[in-house]
């Protein structure tokens, strides 16, 4: 892309309404803008950037044999008075009428709907375990949408559901989806944790939270150290085997690591030396709840046993905040100057500066690195204004793409351009063709 061509609105001024990093980031940096109180048109720059996220969590959640399809936003109130949970919703729902008078509401969520789907086509044993999901757009009319994106109203979610004939069925799911989510936020280079959450009226001890550590994070978290220092890395895990997902979860779970609403001070400190206890503040990215028949009793959602007696289905259902995941990478990857995107969820894979527009060397060879670029599958972003080298360096450090090449008349002279890395602010004199090379090892292409 080249920037006179693109649509992004930077800003001047730091916006007075952002209180946090990444919303000020995220406005000046054009990645959104705010339609209205809590939701947000997302503008080229950050649709990129949600779009990648929404690509590893497509992967990963395929990966581990989860099927995705596509709910729609609006639903009918019918369902969620089968479940009884139109009622209790209360003013976070908002419900529409439509023209015949029908009671209508904007999704907050998908149990109700995933249920009705699954329960008109599944009638044997044969048809479980299942997991279906999809990623969309969720509405909750919250009291204080706050902090741009973390709290909207109208945020973009995966929502996952998994249908099971018994509860160690459900557990395994859960369990698969754990790890999953750990494996998933980790190809972002996020460290979330898993810390156990309150259940409320479901019961048993089968919530988790996954909390990445942020200063700004809304919630208040402890944990021992250790836990952040695991790491999935790249293991091949077989997601059908019981017993190793299992050891893998026991792994993560071991170490204490709760929020403020399960924590237990006497607990923590006898489980974690002294040493290792961290009192933190936390952004949660995700959370997985297995809830038994919860929604399947109440609508009637059941399968023939093998015994050829009917058995109600036993579901869980599995969240992760898409939208709010671009504030959350944000708060973990930035400095004075702007945002620094983890290379994995970059909306530009590198930037190219030239340093003199209209000079024909540094055009024609900003051109050939641009198309090398192209070709070998990346997608470059070329600063091609006519403005001062100053102004250019600082709208790439603000939309923090993970690597500059900078080109002008005087390093072309030697034959090299300069590639800097954005996070260590490292620069090395390379040939075009030398930089090209590096830029596509470091993204595999
Ligand atoms: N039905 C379950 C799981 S599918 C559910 O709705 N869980 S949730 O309420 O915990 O939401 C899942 C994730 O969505 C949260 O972990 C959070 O990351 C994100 N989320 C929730 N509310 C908001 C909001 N107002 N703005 C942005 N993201 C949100």
């Amino acid at each position: 892309m080249r920037y006179t061509r693109y649509f992004l609105p930077v800003l001047k001024e730091t916006p007075a309404e952002a209180q946090i990093v990444s919303h000020r980031l995220m406005l000046r940096a054009g990645m959104v803008r705010q339609a209205t109180s809590g939701i947000y048109s997302w503008l080229p720059l950050g649709l990129k950037v949600l779009r990648r996220i929404e690509q590893i969590v497509h992967e990963e959640q395929q990966a581990m044999g989860a099927v995705p399809l596509l709910m729609p936003t609006i639903q009918s109130a019918d369902l969620w008075r089968e479940s009884g949970r139109y009622d209790d919703y209360g003013q976070e729902m908002l419900r529409i009428k439509d023209r015949h008078d029908r009671d209508m509401l904007y999704g907050p969520t998908n149990e109700e709907l995933i249920t009705d789907i699954f329960r008109a086509s599944a009638s044997s044993y044969r048809d479980v375990p299942r997991i279906l999901y999809h990623i969309q757009w969720k509405f909750r009319d919250e009291m204080r949408p706050r902090f741009g994106v973390m709290r909207g109203r109208e945020f973009l979610m995966k929502d996952g559901y998994s249908f099971d004939i018994d509860k160690a069925g459900a557990i395994h799911a859960y369990n698969k989806h754990m790890v999953a989510y750990i494996r998933t936020f980790e190809r972002m280079g996020l460290k979330a944790v898993p810390m156990k959450a309150d259940t409320g009226p479901i019961g048993g001890d089968h919530s988790h939270e996954f909390l990445i550590l942020a200063d700004t994070g809304e919630s208040e978290v402890f944990l021992d150290r250790a836990v952040v220092d695991l790491s999935l890395g790249d293991r091949r895990i077989d997601w059908d085997d019981r017993a190793a997902v299992q050891a893998l979860v026991d792994q993560w779970t071991g170490p204490y690591a709760r929020t403020d609403e399960t924590h237990d001070p006497a607990a923590f400190e006898a489980a974690v030396p002294e040493g290792r206890r961290e009192s933190r503040r936390g952004i949660e990215i995700g959370h997985i709840f297995y809830f038994g028949t919860k929604y399947s009793e109440p609508m009637g959602a059941t399968v023939s046993g093998p015994d050829g007696k009917p058995a109600t289905l036993h579901m869980g259902s599995y969240g992760i905040g898409v939208s709010r995941l671009v504030g959350a990478l944000i708060e973990a990857n930035h400095d004075e100057q702007g945002v620094i995107w983890p290379e994995s969820v970059t909306p530009f894979h590198a930037g190219i500066v030239n340093l003199k527009q209209g000079d024909p060397e540094a055009d024609a060879a900003c051109e050939t690195l641009y198309e090398t670029l192209t070709a070998a599958g990346l997608e470059p972003f070329y600063d091609d204004r006519d403005e001062r080298a100053g102004a250019k360096f600082a709208t790439m450090d603000l939309i923090g793409l993970p690597w500059r090449v900078t080109v002008g008349p005087r390093g072309l002279k030697n034959g090299v351009v300069e590639l800097t890395s954005r996070r260590t602010g490292e620069s090395e004199e390379l040939s075009p063709e030398a930089a090209a090379a590096k830029l596509r090892a470091i993204y595999g292409r």
